[in-house]
């Protein structure tokens, strides 16, 4: 399972204060933390200071890489933004996200092409967010021709059935996980990514919600996931959910992990 790190988030307030203020020992500290904890990428997301954007991720980006030694997940709405983060990072990044839309796709493809980055793809078009597990798989089977219509090799794309708010929609955390089962049935080659924290967006217990459907997802056969690594709750969660779906031979890595956290709180 591929871990992305969500802190650096400008939907997180303490981020929009330490971008607002070019505060790099605050940044540094977040992506530092995040890798510590066990994230294979970091991802960096600063459209909520939309004008800015541009100029933010060529300082931001730079300013991680040069603390940090993990590549970083480039997420944006924005295209031009999207084209600058590609530019300045080095090593080979997740692009974060393309989807069916027509601006983004033409937009975005062209992209892919020269810095062959690892892509995340939205289940998502003109018409939407969908609302069954039918009509999921129906996007990822269009990305999925769109993509070999190109060219682009799919085994670098890692498709998003995104994870909505179950306060919304009391039906959203298993339409996520229909969609997914649905996915990984019918196009058994094709790779999974979500951020799993969407799901509990102002409800109480915020952790206990995401590291239900974290376990849930594991077991689904999810392979990549964008949660917060520093609640070693969720990592813990991460580590009994793949030791329980049999994902994890002699329960190596359960027990490594739990001997780890056993000696950090005796040291
Ligand atoms: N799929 C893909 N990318 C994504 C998402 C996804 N990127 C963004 C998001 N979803 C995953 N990252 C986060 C980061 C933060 C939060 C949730 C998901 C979050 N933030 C608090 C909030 O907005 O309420 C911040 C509160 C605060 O600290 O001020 O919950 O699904 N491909």
């Amino acid at each position: 399972m591929i871990i992305i790190g969500e802190r650096l988030n400008s939907s997180r307030r303490a981020i929009r204060v330490a971008l607002d203020n070019r505060d790099k020992d605050f940044l540094i500290k977040e992506a530092l933390n995040q890798a510590k904890a066990g994230a294979h990428y970091l991802d960096v997301n600063v459209s909520a200071l939309a004008e800015q954007e541009i100029e933010l991720l060529r300082w931001l980006v730079p300013l991680i890489q040069s603390q940090v030694d993990l590549p970083l997940s480039i997420d944006s709405p924005n295209p031009e933004a999207l084209a600058v983060g590609l530019a300045v990072h080095r090593g080979r990044p997740f692009l974060n996200s393309l989807t069916l839309e027509k601006n983004r796709w033409t937009a975005l493809i062209p992209l892919i092409k020269e810095y062959k980055p690892l892509v995340i793809a939205l289940c998502l078009d003109e018409s939407g967010l969908p609302d069954s597990p039918e009509k999921t798989l129906e996007l990822a089977q269009r990305i999925r021709e769109g993509l070999e219509r190109e060219g682009i090799d799919v085994t670098s794309v890692y498709f998003d059935p995104l994870v909505r708010p179950v306060g919304i929609n009391f039906k959203a955390g298993v339409l996520f996980i229909q969609s997914l089962r649905l996915i990984k049935l019918k196009l058994p080659d094709i790779k999974t990514v979500a951020g799993i924290s969407n799901v509990s967006f102002g409800l109480p217990r915020r952790s206990l919600l995401n590291r239900m459907l974290l376990a849930l997802a594991v077991e689904a056969g999810l392979d990549a996931a964008i949660f917060d690594p520093c609640d070693g709750e969720m990592m813990a969660t991460l580590k009994a959910a793949q030791a329980l779906a049999g994902q994890d031979n002699y329960l190596k890595n359960f027990l490594k992990f739990m001997r780890e956290k056993k000696s950090e709180s005796q040291g």
